[in-house]
């Protein structure tokens, strides 16, 4: 039987419901017969009020901080304070995810190549840009063997890399699948306006609204999406860049690249094979399993190829929910690093920059001699969560720029 076969969701659908939720009322009962079967030996009044003070207790013990559960949802008790609906996943979710599991696509590479950029923009004058997007709910693989319940912004993670420049009108359709389950919304930090966008563009599935809104500032901004519970939607994937160029424009480069750090969060421990449950507990704790560039783990280690010689700009951002990216190539420096994107404010000949959790930088790096250079999130505990990519140069050593034997093993 195959990891991404129905029967094994099934399977997956009924550890879910024995474990979390009828695990408690099978406990509840058998302690009814227990206590049924213990009276009718014993005949006792002394053991009948023992028994009910016992249970009395117990429930008081329960019922006193946390109060009665508002329904079936996984964490059972949790109890938050948003603006909005809290991130539990209700088990009516649960059971509409899977008797309709097999309208979601089933998409082969989950991940957004890194070279997926559009061109540079040539245009002096600003223009109306239009854009269309499509949220989408799909499974994928997050390591081999490891599926994940993505939301996607276009079937990828991230979302399409938008290009426009400052002062420029878009005009924006966000469109959302009919397979989908939920409603979604987008939110661009690059809109001056009630939400970023999402105020305007909520939609049920099937549906698909439009705003326009003038890019009025340059950078490098997040967009995710903001339906609630907000911080649920972006722990599915549901994040992406849009780059506002300046109107005088940015240096050119000879490569540019597309690099999203985001977390999962999964009830199964860190490579548990099968259909991930999505942990809220664990999202609230800041405690992701998966922690990895371009939506699964390993999505940039082959894929990521230049020359010596070669001037490289890397487009960072991070979805988050909770971590905040320590952005690092090893074995290089960055010549240049636009710091949280601010495109007017370059500093220069950085070891590691920090991309706030939605936010996003730009560094860029000249590439003098040939090997493989390791992306990091350098909270180096996060490599073994998947956060690591190698860009692979090709071209002359120069031996006056470095000079060693090379050995396996010895990135950092
Ligand atoms: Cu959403």
């Amino acid at each position: 039987m195959g990891e991404n076969d129905p029967m094994s969701w099934l399977l997956a659908l009924l550890s879910y419901v024995f474990v979390q939720t009828l695990g408690l009322a099978i406990a509840y009962a058998a302690a009814g017969v227990f206590i049924y079967l213990i009276l009718r030996r014993m005949h006792s009044r002394m053991m009948t009020m023992v028994l009910v003070a016992f249970f009395l207790g117990i429930s008081l013990f329960v019922y006193a901080p946390i109060g009665l559960p508002r329904g079936l949802q996984y964490p059972f008790s949790l109890t938050t304070y948003g603006p909005a609906e809290g991130p539990v996943l209700p088990f009516k979710n649960v059971l509409d995810f899977f008797t309709r599991i097999s309208r979601f696509e089933k998409v082969a590479d989950i991940a957004r190549d890194p070279n997926d950029i559009p061109p540079p923009i040539a245009r002096t004058e600003p223009a109306t840009v239009r854009i269309d997007i499509t949220a989408k709910e799909v499974i994928a693989e997050m390591a081999p063997g490891v599926f994940i319940n993505y939301w996607t912004f276009d079937g990828k993670v991230p979302g399409p890399f938008l290009r426009v420049r400052e002062g420029d009108t878009v005009v924006l359709t966000l469109a959302n699948d009919e397979s989908s389950l939920h409603h979604h919304s987008i939110d661009l930090h690059a809109v001056t306006g009630p939400g970023g966008g999402a105020a305007a563009t909520v939609v049920m599935p099937g549906e698909s609204k439009t705003i326009t809104f003038k890019a009025l500032h340059a950078g490098l901004f997040v967009y995710h999406c903001a339906h609630p519970n907000v911080a649920n939607h972006m722990a599915h994937g549901m994040y992406g860049l849009i780059l506002v160029e300046p109107k005088e424009g940015m240096p050119e480069v000879d490569r540019e690249l597309y690099v999203m750090q985001g977390e999962f969060y999964t009830t199964g421990d860190l490579g548990k094979k099968g259909l991930q449950i999505f942990d809220a507990a664990a999202m609230l704790e800041g405690k992701p399993q998966y922690v990895v560039f371009n939506g699964r783990t390993k999505a940039l280690t082959e894929n990521l190829k230049a020359r010596v010689g070669e001037t490289v700009r890397m487009y960072v951002g991070n979805g988050g929910v909770n971590l905040i990216s320590s952005f690092h190539v090893i074995g290089e420096v960055f010549s240049v690093v636009y710091p949280e994107a601010a495109l007017r404010n370059p500093i220069h000949d950085v070891q590691t920059t920090i991309v706030p959790a939605g936010g996003a930088a730009v560094v860029d790096f000249d590439l003098n001699y040939p090997g493989n250079y390791v992306l990091v999130d350098h909270a180096l505990a996060r490599l073994d969560r998947g956060a690591w990519g190698v860009l692979h140069v090709e071209g002359p050593a120069d031996k006056s720029i470095f000079d060693g034997d090379l050995q396996s093993g010895g990135g950092h």
